[in-house]
């Protein structure tokens, strides 16, 4: 059967697309099935976007949506409806959005949670002629799906079908594992854990598994890796049997995610003596206040700096991410993350404006105490504006501490490069967004 998954192209061209359908389109191929992907240019007609989503004859039309694509999907999806050919959707929102998502046109089946196995049995209902009432994980309409435990071993997936996925040449994307185990407010990351409320999310690939597939992405071109990880630095036993083989058989510089409280010295000496090149941490405020209360991240500001220090004493470069405008944040915290910006003095950052990501214990806090519109499912989910009627913060507030960022930015990015613009491409302004 062939299947095409659409990618959606939201308000910005990303270097990086489609990590789910590259997962899944890894899984149906191993099993026989045709896996194409097609990417809909954000401002492509609907006529024409609907024509470009069929001109592979798909026997499944398959989109995977965050919340940031859900609004132009919507449309897009909206422009097949009546085409025969059936839909599903997979991805964050919607499997904390499936009501809504299922209302709206064009819409057959979503599928909640980790896709592989749901997609497979999908594909084969359809084949065979099946009910699609009763898969797992699959809703078709108002009745509850009963969740099926994720694959387990994570060995038993496939790497992911790189074909499908829109990698900058030479840098390669991996994920060695699937789950958060943290409880960050803000993240919808985390909430599959929670999805599933008999079994855990959380696993990691083997060593092994990890390093074969470097070997090959490897001795195919590629000198560069991004791990995807939400936080690498889980599980020392792992991550000391891992580092110097990767040091010694894959030999690659790499990137990926951490969070402060996992960081030792000896971690951080292992990781610079593996090629570790850059890592992003969430900071995400400075005021400790907003960090513990309002996203359950309680580690304190002392702590976050000297592990950026011990970082940069490694020789690892050190990128930070900040939000702006969370509930009861006010201009006085925002002041605070800024200072801290400054201290911490990082080799690149991100900062975002709050967005409420269905699903979260965040989104909900916004929506029980009225900060959130009636109509917010109408609006874009941006970063650089807030969806929210915050009760200590104005638009201009969080555009003056926006402002502030980015013309801190320009500034570094002048200094570093030398007269050229922040708009240069770099590795490690690409990590940042990631
Ligand atoms: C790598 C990454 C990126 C990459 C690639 C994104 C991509 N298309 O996957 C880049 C840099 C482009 C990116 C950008 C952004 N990201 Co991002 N990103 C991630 C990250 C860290 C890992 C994604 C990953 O590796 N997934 C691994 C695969 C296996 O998981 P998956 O995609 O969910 O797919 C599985 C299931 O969901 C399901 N599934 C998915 N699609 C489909 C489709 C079908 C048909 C089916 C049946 C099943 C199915 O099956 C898959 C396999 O099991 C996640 C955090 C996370 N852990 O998910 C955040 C995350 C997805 N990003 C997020 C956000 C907010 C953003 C940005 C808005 C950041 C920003 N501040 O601007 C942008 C928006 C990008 C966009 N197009 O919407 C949020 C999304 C929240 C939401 N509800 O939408 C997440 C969850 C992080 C968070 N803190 O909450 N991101
Ligand atoms: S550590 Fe990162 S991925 Fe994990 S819950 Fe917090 S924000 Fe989400």
């Amino acid at each position: 059967m062939r299947v095409v998954f659409l990618e959606i192209e939201a308000d910005r061209d990303w270097a990086l697309s489609a990590v789910g359908p590259s997962c899944l389109g890894a899984w149906l191929r191993e099993r026989g099935h045709e896996a194409r992907l097609v990417s809909v240019p954000r401002d492509l007609p609907l006529p024409e976007a609907r024509a470009l989503a069929l001109r592979l004859d798909p026997d499944l039309l398959a989109v995977s949506l965050t919340t940031r694509q859900w609004l132009r999907g919507r449309e897009v999806v909206g422009a097949l409806a009546g085409s025969g050919v059936p839909l599903i959707a997979g991805g964050l929102h919607p499997t904390f959005r499936p009501d809504a998502v299922l209302a709206a046109p064009g819409f057959d089946m979503v599928c909640l949670g980790e896709g592989e196995e749901a997609l497979l049995e999908v594909v084969q209902a359809l084949e065979s002629g099946r009910s699609l009432s009763g898969i797992d994980n699959v809703r078709t309409g108002p009745a509850p799906a009963k969740l099926r435990p994720p694959v387990r071993p994570l060995d038993r997936l496939p790497w992911m079908a790189r074909d499908l996925l829109a990698e900058p040449t030479g840098v390669v994307h991996v994920s060695t594992q699937r789950g958060c185990p943290f409880p960050c407010t803000y993240c919808a990351a985390n909430m599959l854990d929670a999805l599933y409320d008999d079994a855990r999310y959380g696993r990691r690939r083997t060593v092994e598994h990890v390093l074969r597939e470097l070997e090959v992405l490897r001795d195919a071109g590629a000198c560069y890796v991004v791990f995807l990880d939400d936080t690498f630095t889980l599980n020392p036993p792992w991550l000391r049997d891992y580092l110097p083989r990767h040091r010694d058989r894959v030999g690659l510089r790499f990137s990926l995610h951490a969070r402060v409280e996992t960081m030792t010295e000896a971690l951080l000496d292992l990781l610079a003596e593996a090629g570790c090149d850059q890592i992003t941490y969430g900071v995400e405020s400075g005021s400790e206040r907003v960090r513990r209360e309002v996203m359950k991240r309680p580690v304190n500001n002392e702590r976050i700096v000297a592990v950026f220090e011990a970082t940069r004493a490694a020789g690892i470069r050190v990128t930070a991410n900040y939000m702006l405008g969370l509930p009861t944040e006010t201009p006085d915290d925002l002041d605070a993350t800024f200072a801290l910006h400054q201290r911490l003095d990082p080799d690149a950052f991100g900062y975002f404006v709050f967005y409420p990501y269905p699903g979260t214990p965040l989104f909900v806090t916004c929506r029980d105490r009225g900060l959130l519109p009636e109509d917010w499912e109408e609006r874009p989910a941006v970063h650089h504006r807030s969806v929210l009627r915050l009760e200590h913060l104005s638009d201009g507030d969080l555009q003056r501490a926006w402002d502030r960022f980015t013309a801190d930015r320009v500034e570094r990015t002048r200094a570093r490069y030398g007269g050229q613009t922040e708009t240069e491409p770099s590795v490690l302004d690409y990590a940042a967004t990631i």
